[in-house]
């Protein structure tokens, strides 16, 4: 049962949203559960980018001279704010993206779970320090502070990729302008408030405009982007929005990091352990409805146990609880919108034409909040890697393709033009590693006996080809929020030249 007292009014309220923000504008906020307004907010005016950058500037001179530990102390406070609120703001990302409440709980977890990473971090920023050729003379590498980072968010995870962007660049000293989707601006709007008390907790020496949010469309993402004041533009969302950006922003020399389409893969293999295989397949596949950029897409089974896997699959799909997000049980949560629905019957639809076999993927109307899409999670079992299956459609579509050799998976593994996450499931050695090698998956992220989504803070986030390269959250992903320097120091009373060159005046 859904606890009636949590109201999207209730909870907009508790994360200090006011009535001012939230009515009178002229962006509609629907919530893809039933498809009722949740608020009219007010997009910011296009007349107002030139004042915002300039804000990021100022904010940045002030800030990069802050001691990152001292920095760190703000992304401390903000971890608490969000221990704080994270019942609420987890509450409104199921609202307004349709999450299932364990997942909304989840996703801001993960944001609490950067803060912490980007504290211990704040005192890590490490260069290294270089042999010089030279007599009397050091070398180092120093890391400084790049300048104002554009964060474009997409709709399915809408907290926690602005988080680990934001808590990353705010350590490294760099001012923060948010564009999150269209689709969640609530959800950015309770961040920003969550942000702001922590500024207010943290003191004097927080500049004014540390973080700026913009609501409204994709023209606002276009202004940040093409700006040379904003030397770092973070964003994640479809292959399409990729390219679109990264020209822009090549042409301006700044640096991108992008993070698009993925068509994830599970090989599995004829020793792997089926129940857990079903498990992982099931929350990778139909978890948050197939709208993770994680979300497992492709199963390359061994033939010897792909009957059998399917028909473990269709039953445990049968039983799936598809519904309201907010109520107790419920795994599969509505699409985000009817675009999204259609898209996955018209790839449904390609999928057969192509010799494809579906099972289940129908819009579901019964027992299920009115006015939201929902839609059966579909099976479909594949002669091949066609056209249809090479494509990323965000939604609960898993793709059964066969296998015999195991290097001829691997190879269907990478065959596709995104190369986000991807896994095997084996009990042999010899697999599991080589699918980890140069020889192994092209993905940036490769996980043996766990599903494709779902990962930790701690690892670098990101993949190659199609899905753009760049990299997140952890490891030393910090790095691109920086500029790096190179030093060299002479405290010798001599002028000697590298490479031994003469030069005498
Ligand atoms: C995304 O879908 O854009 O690994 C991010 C995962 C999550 C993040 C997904 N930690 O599935």
């Amino acid at each position: 049962m859904k606890d009636m007292a949590r109201t999207a009014d209730d909870i907009l309220k508790n994360l200090g949203l006011t009535a001012a923000e939230l009515s009178g504008g002229s962006r509609a906020v629907r919530s893809p559960i039933d498809g009722s307004t949740l608020a009219e907010v007010h997009d910011t005016p296009a007349g107002d980018m030139p004042a915002i950058l300039d804000r990021a500037q100022s904010a940045f001179k002030a800030w990069r001279v802050v001691p990152a530990p001292r920095r760190g102390e703000l992304i401390r406070l903000l971890g608490e704010e969000l221990r704080a609120a994270k019942d609420d703001l987890g509450a409104l990302v199921s609202w307004e993206a349709g999450k299932i409440t364990s997942e909304g709980l989840g996703e801001v977890q993960e944001m609490i779970d950067i803060c912490d990473f980007a504290v211990g971090l704040s005192r890590q920023l490490y260069g290294l320090t270089i042999a010089s050729e030279r007599p009397g003379h050091s070398m180092r590498e120093t890391w400084h502070p790049a300048g104002p980072v554009g964060v474009i968010s997409a709709f399915n995870f809408p907290v926690a990729v602005w988080s680990w962007n934001a808590a990353l660049a705010i350590v490294c000293g760099d001012p923060v302008i948010w564009k999150p989707s269209e689709k969640t601006p609530l959800t950015a709007l309770a961040c920003t408030k969550i942000f702001e008390r922590a500024v207010k907790r943290f003191g004097e020496d927080a500049p004014e405009g540390l973080l700026q949010t913009l609501i409204g469309d994709a023209d606002l993402g276009k202004t940040l982007v093409a700006s040379p004041s904003v030397p770092v533009i973070s964003a994640t969302g479809s292959t399409r929005m990729g390219r679109a950006v990264a020209p822009v922003v090549a042409e301006r020399f700044g640096k991108c990091i992008l993070e698009l389409g993925g068509n994830n893969a599970m090989i599995v293999a004829p020793s792997a352990d089926l129940e857990m295989a079903v498990r992982a397949i099931v929350f990778s596949a139909v978890g948050t409805a197939g709208q993770r950029c994680t979300s497992l897409r492709r199963l390359i089974v061994h033939n010897s146990i792909r009957e059998d896997l399917v028909k473990r699959l269709k039953a445990a799909y049968a039983g799936l609880p598809i519904g309201d997000p907010q109520a107790e049980g419920t795994l599969v949560g509505p699409l985000v919108d009817e675009a999204a629905g259609d898209a996955m019957t018209s790839a449904l639809k390609a999928a057969e034409s192509e010799g494809g076999t579906v099972h289940g993927g129908a819009r579901v109307t019964e027992g299920v909040p009115a006015g939201g899409v929902y839609m059966a999670p579909a099976i479909v079992e594949m002669p091949g890697q066609s056209a249809s299956v090479k494509e990323e459609t965000f939604a609960p579509i898993l793709y059964v393709m066969g296998y015999d050799d195991f290097e001829d998976a691997v190879d269907m593994q990478n065959d596709v033009p995104q190369g986000l996450s991807s896994c095997v499931f084996t009990l042999n050695m010899r697999e599991a590693e080589s699918f980890l090698t140069a020889a192994g998956s092209d993905c940036g992220i490769a996980n043996v006996n766990i599903g494709p989504s779902g990962a930790e803070i701690g690892g670098a986030f990101g993949g190659e080809k199609e899905t753009g390269g760049g990299r997140e959250s952890g490891s030393d992903a910090w790095k691109s929020y920086m500029r790096r320097q190179t030093n060299t120091v002479n405290y010798s009373a001599e002028l000697p030249l590298a490479q031994g060159v003469k030069f005498d005046i």
